[in-house]
């Protein structure tokens, strides 16, 4: 028999406070059902692993969210890359593993860098900032557009979009009717925006578009595919610099630890995404009747997997509700494990990198000055505004 659970992963008490629901589905059993959804769920760590691995079994192309695109159609274009199998998928990955290859990020390092300390300049002499707005957005809101090769109008439209594309992975709440409601201007524009002649020469946009010209892609799949990298880099990033700040603000130990030593930069945002999950749940759909852990799973079956359950399975990781800094992150799931692993997770671990070590050598402390306010998406965990005061070194 499969627990079944009340656990509604889109509530907003849930939201608030998904912990206690997490070690529910962790602690019940390797699989269980959620009445409130009509699908199973998994949240340990050897599950969620596993049914990433299996792509053939536990399918991404009848979609990554709770609706089953053999019977509810997709409220966007299905991504040409994260909702389809091979060997489809395949042809395009490597499309965009090229264009955000280690050497093409490599190179943008000194502009990274540069940015993040001009930045942390800038906010020292404000002094009482918002870390979510003064920070964890505006930076990447500049270096990961001029990356791509955006032009500077319109993107002021990257936050909205993709807080539309992560709704759009849940059930038709009213988080998602609020998002489709402002579509189809940012629609527009992100198509817009793909095009080859929107992008600039040299740039990680133009690359995929190069890609297409030397008949590795279709030039029809090219905006598509730049289009994915507007969808998925920026809210995700967002989140994942702002868990890194509301956690090292929240522990001082853990802030004294990464001043002393900025080296300590990337593993904080590492365990920042294992510790926070900014991406909550992707789901899978059975393909064909299967078994995983004993249990019997029918075609056409949606499995939920709670990544952020899984990066605290205790039977995973020593301490696991411990943000610590100096752990050993490597493992968890945060940016997915198998063929549909984050694709940029290079780029993201250096704007995480680079933003946390210029902080870490010019500021001391930080206090938080007000009350934190989350923000509430069907698949992002992150918060909306941190008051803080920045205390330099
Ligand atoms: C990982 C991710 C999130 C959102 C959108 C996409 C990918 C996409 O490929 O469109």
């Amino acid at each position: 028999m499969i627990p079944e659970l009340d656990v509604d992963p889109y509530a907003t008490a849930f939201f608030d406070d998904p912990y206690p629901s997490h070690t529910a589905v962790r602690e019940a059993a390797p699989v269980v059902r959620l009445s409130a959804l009509g699908c199973h769920a998994i949240g340990r760590h050897a599950e969620v692993e596993r049914v990433m691995r299996d792509w053939e079994v536990f399918v991404s192309s009848r979609g990554v969210g709770l609706r089953d695109y053999k019977t509810d159609p997709p409220l966007r274009g299905p991504s040409m890359i994260l909702e389809m199998d091979p060997p489809l998928h395949t042809r395009r990955r490597s499309v965009l593993n090229q264009a955000l290859a280690p050497a093409v990020v490599r190179a943008l390092r000194p502009r990274f860098v540069a940015a993040a300390e001009a930045l942390v300049e800038r906010l020292l002499a404000v002094g009482e900032i918002d870390a979510i707005r003064d920070i964890a957005e505006a930076y990447p809101l500049t270096v990961f557009p001029d990356a791509l090769g955006m032009e500077p109008e319109g993107r002021e439209n990257l936050l909205p979009f993709g807080n539309f594309v992560f709704n759009s992975m849940g059930p038709d709440n009213a988080l998602l009717a609020a998002s489709l409601a402002e579509l189809p201007p940012l629609a527009a524009w992100a198509t817009r925006q793909s095009q080859r002649d929107r992008l600039r020469p040299g740039s990680i946009g133009m690359a995929i578009h190069a890609a297409a010209d030397r008949g590795e892609c279709g030039h029809d799949e090219a905006p598509l595919l730049v289009r994915a990298l507007l969808s998925a880099g920026v809210d995700t990033t967002v989140n994942g610099l702002g868990a890194a700040l509301y956690n090292l603000a929240r522990f001082p130990d853990q802030w004294a630890a990464l001043h002393d030593d900025p080296g300590l930069a990337r593993g904080a945002f590492e365990e920042a995404v294992r510790f926070e999950s900014p991406v909550q749940t992707f789901f899978r759909t059975v393909a064909r009747d299967t078994e995983l852990a004993g249990v019997a799973l029918l075609e056409g079956s949606k499995v939920l997997m709670f990544l952020a359950a899984a990066n605290r399975d205790p039977r995973r990781w020593v301490d696991p509700d411990r943000f610590d800094i100096t752990r050993n992150a490597a493992g968890h799931v945060g940016f997915g494990v198998g063929i549909h692993m984050c694709v940029g997770q290079i780029l993201a671990r250096l704007e995480g990198e680079a933003m946390l070590a210029a902080l870490a050598r010019r500021v001391r402390a930080v206090e938080i000055t007000g009350a934190p306010v989350r923000r509430y998406n069907n698949t992002l965990r992150g918060l909306a505004s941190l008051p803080v005061r920045l205390i330099a070194a």
